[in-house]
């Protein structure tokens, strides 16, 4: 039978890397496009790099002439669109540049597929921000979007012009809207990382401090491992559609932290309240404290997912939970340590 081939964009990053390991196991040629960059940006995905079904590409979602060149070279059965910006904090810092990246870039793969020769299978990787200040207290596909965030409010933009060339030009186009998730491949700067490397280092004496901002924003974390056999299961459907993917669960930042202290048998003491909160060791010392420079302009206070309509139509299901995951991110952490 006929390998199928895949282009995803966003394949230097967490959700590239689970993708792209899911892909070659279902025998897929993948090709991967990734950005120039002064450092390597390929680690990652370092251990794809000497297979003959994975080929990497220079190429940028905000270069409309590299992406019509890329799909039509390749003539891909299937896009995954993961490039983005994808640091709400940052968007704020960078409004225009996540602009471009996270809303426009989506709409210059949509047109090249539009003029593609072959019809191409595209999914789109929408977010839980999109639902941003909600009253809805589980945010399932019928929610509204009221985003908080340059990011959020570009993954708006891109999820509605998917459905738009989905309904005008009959694209197989389709939106996952997933909810935080989480692996030892996050990027450093998210706060499940955070927590966990700097909770491991400060366990064996490496790092003094874990420096937060706020502690009670609510978030529903699951594995993206998990998330990338939803994520595939969406282009396998006869027709296109949009699905929520969450756990059900949520947790503030504090329950985070508590729970990866306790994985690590350290006691953590809180006393303090707003910025002078503090976390204490057992021994009395300060190894939390809050900065108001991880505080966001604006914030989204919680986020808890229904995926029921994914669980029915796509059989999807997790095998992870949110302990498993802690317990897989320490014991990255602590290989890199090279502490057994
Ligand atoms: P990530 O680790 O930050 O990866 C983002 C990827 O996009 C990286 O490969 C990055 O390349 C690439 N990229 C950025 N700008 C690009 C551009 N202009 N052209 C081409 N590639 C570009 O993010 P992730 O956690 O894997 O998330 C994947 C996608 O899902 C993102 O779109 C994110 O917004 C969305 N999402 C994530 C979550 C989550 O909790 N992880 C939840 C909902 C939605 P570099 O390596 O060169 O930076
Ligand atoms: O880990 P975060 O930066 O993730 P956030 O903002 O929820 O966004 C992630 O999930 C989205 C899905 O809902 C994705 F679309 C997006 O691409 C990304 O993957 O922050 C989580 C929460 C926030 O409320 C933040 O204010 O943690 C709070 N937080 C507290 N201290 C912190 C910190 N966040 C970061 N990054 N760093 C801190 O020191």
């Amino acid at each position: 039978m006929k390998k199928k081939i895949a282009i995803i964009f966003g394949v230097t990053g967490q959700d590239g890397f689970y993708l792209s390991k899911l892909l070659l196991k279902k025998n897929y040629i993948v090709h991967g496009i990734k950005r120039r960059s002064s450092s390597v940006p390929t680690k990652r995905i370092e251990k794809f790099l000497n297979q003959k079904n994975f080929i990497v590409h220079y190429g940028d979602i905000t270069d409309t002439s590299s992406i019509q060149n890329l799909i039509s070279s390749i003539n891909p059965d299937e896009i995954y669109n993961l490039a983005a910006q994808s640091h709400v904090g940052v968007s704020f810092f960078t409004p225009l540049f996540t602009a471009n990246v996270n809303a426009i870039g989506v709409l210059a793969i949509l047109e090249a597929i539009k003029n593609h020769k072959k019809r191409i299978k595209f999914y789109q990787a929408g977010t839980s921000e999109m639902f941003g200040k909600t009253k809805d207290k589980f945010q399932s596909e019928k929610t509204n979007f009221n985003p908080q965030s340059p990011y959020g409010t570009a993954k708006v933009f891109a999820h509605q012009i998917t459905q738009n060339y989905r309904d005008a030009y009959n694209i197989f186009a389709a939106n996952g809207i997933l909810f935080n998730h989480e692996s030892p491949m996050r990027g450093d700067n998210f706060v499940t990382k955070k927590i966990v490397s700097s909770l491991t280092k400060i366990k064996y004496g490496k790092q003094k401090k874990l420096v937060l901002g706020n502690l009670y924003a609510k978030r529903d974390w699951g594995h993206a491992s998990d998330y990338v056999e939803a994520i595939y299961k969406i282009l396998q459907q006869k027709t296109p559609d949009d699905y929520v993917i969450a756990t059900g669960k949520d947790y503030t930042i504090k329950e985070f932290v508590n729970k990866t202290a306790k994985i690590l048998n350290l006691n953590i003491n809180w006393k303090g309240k707003g910025l002078k909160e503090i976390g204490i060791d057992n021994k009395g010392k300060t190894i939390i404290i809050v900065d108001k420079k991880y505080f966001r302009p604006l914030e989204v206070d919680y986020l808890k997912g229904n995926a029921s309509k994914a669980k029915k139509i796509l059989k999807w299901k997790m095998k992870n939970n949110l302990n498993d995951l802690i317990k897989e991110m320490i014991k990255h952490e602590l290989n890199e340590l090279k502490i057994n």
